[in-house]
């Protein structure tokens, strides 16, 4: 067998891969595993990215390989909608189970983020006879077109996309570098956003991110998220968290809205939830999710029984490996080195975030001014350096790092001994 090289499949995709799908590295992947990645070449990379905070479980997790292995074999789609199987119905316990919230709860799978939050908001939508979505600046949602509208950035999610879904109204984040109010302030700002320029009445839901990913890894200040959450629950709206980012412990729980015992009425879930696998759900209250009529929600490969074979196993990983205290293990690890390099590095504005979700903000020193310029040069001396980082922000100049949570101490180590290493030539 002829082995192709990096290069020569880079050269092959120009001609055949559309242009408007971007890649991060120009090297082609050969295989994975735990906190690893290795190219065709043989070229290998520290992972402080997880396929964007996907392969919590580490890349070719175990007990997902044997799972999937098992049911590939046992069969491999029937369609849940015409003849349903076991593994879809035990998905959603868990999710009902794992979820924050003591009361009934009711989920629904699909396969992507963005089909997640379209059908959370097709949901709220039903259940409260209201048709106005209120959503935040930074906030990411999905590509599709009513996923386009709730998300905030133009470039390069929205720009030249257009027209986008009605009903979608934006309000101010709490961004607690860049605003210096309280959370109980900003959430107050937002609410007079919402009631003077929406009207109480006509919300069906707040759609919001705990943490914020592609825009930022923005923390709200305490406070902010709990009274928005009380707001929608006296106005009749719904309070939807987007956890696709932030889910299956990679904040050091199992879901970051527990940090500040806020309760969702609706949670909508992906990435970490499979392994890898695209997988999706919504889950909530009850009487909202039963609200819809039969026949109202689904997709042909929404709850694939390969994709819940693959969840299984990864919700049993997280358990038994406790990847919650990992999480938190990782995270103290790495807001410890970043706090040092921040003392080191002016352009570093703030170390933020939770868990294994850590961002560092970087600036021109002394100011507030964003520097993707240099956020960018970092970014390509660690990848030469053998360490996927992956950058966000609305501005474009916040390195995020979002490793798999098996990912070994040592690996940690001298991916912040690159990072460092970066910074010095760079900054
Ligand atoms: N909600 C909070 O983080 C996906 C997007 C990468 P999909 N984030 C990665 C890119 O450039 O497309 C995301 C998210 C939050 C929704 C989504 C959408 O999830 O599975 O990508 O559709």
């Amino acid at each position: 067998m002829i082995v192709s090289t990096s290069s020569e499949i880079h050269a092959r995709r120009t001609g055949a891969v559309a242009r408007g799908v971007g890649s991060v590295l120009s090297s082609y992947v050969d295989r994975a595993s735990g906190g690893t990645l290795t190219d065709v070449d043989g070229r290998e990379w520290i992972d402080f990215a997880a396929g964007i905070a996907v392969t919590n479980v580490g890349n070719s997790a175990p007990a997902v390989v044997a799972a999937v292995r098992e049911q590939v074999e046992r069969f491999t789609h029937t369609c849940f909608m015409v003849t349903p199987y076991e593994s879809y119905v035990a998905v959603c316990e868990q999710l009902n189970s794992l979820t924050p919230g003591g009361f009934e709860k009711r989920s629904a799978l699909f396969n992507s983020g963005a089909e997640a939050v379209e059908n959370a908001v097709k949901i709220a939508r039903y259940a409260t006879g209201r048709q106005a979505v209120i959503v935040f600046e930074h906030g990411y949602h999905g590509r599709t077109n009513l996923t386009m509208a709730l998300t905030a950035k133009n470039m390069p999610y929205k720009h030249g996309f257009g027209p986008f879904a009605p009903e979608v109204y934006r309000a101010p984040m709490s961004y607690p570098l860049r605003d210096g109010l309280t959370g109980e302030q900003a959430a107050a700002r937002a609410i007079d956003v919402i009631t003077t320029q929406v009207g109480a009445q006509n919300v069906a839901a707040i759609v919001i991110e705990p943490i914020q990913g592609e825009g930022g890894f923005v923390v709200p200040a305490p406070g902010f998220l709990p009274a928005l959450a009380s707001w929608a629950s006296a106005n009749g709206a719904l309070f939807v968290a987007d956890e696709i980012q932030t889910g299956f412990c990679r904040t050091g729980d199992w879901f970051a809205s527990e940090h500040e015992q806020v309760v969702p009425d609706l949670i909508t879930t992906a990435k970490g939830i499979a392994g890898g696998l695209p997988l999706a759900a919504v889950t909530g209250r009850a009487e909202v999710m039963d609200a819809v009529h039969v026949g109202g929600l689904g997709g042909t490969y929404g709850g694939n029984p390969i994709a819940c074979a693959a969840a299984l196993a990864s919700i049993e990983t997280m358990r038994e490996l406790d990847l919650a205290a990992a999480a938190r293990r990782i995270g103290g690890v790495l807001t410890e080195r970043l706090t040092t390099l921040a003392d080191k590095y002016p352009q570093i504005a703030q170390v933020r975030g939770r868990g294994a979700m850590i961002a560092i903000e970087l600036t021109k020193p002394g100011t507030l001014d964003p520097d993707p310029i240099l956020t960018g040069a970092v970014n390509k001396v660690c990848h030469a350096a053998g360490l996927l980082t992956l950058t966000c922000g609305t501005w474009g100049n916040v390195f995020r790092f979002l490793p798999p949570l098996v990912i070994s101490d040592d690996e940690l180590d001298r991916g912040l001994t690159i990072l460092d290493q970066a910074l010095a030539t760079t900054a």
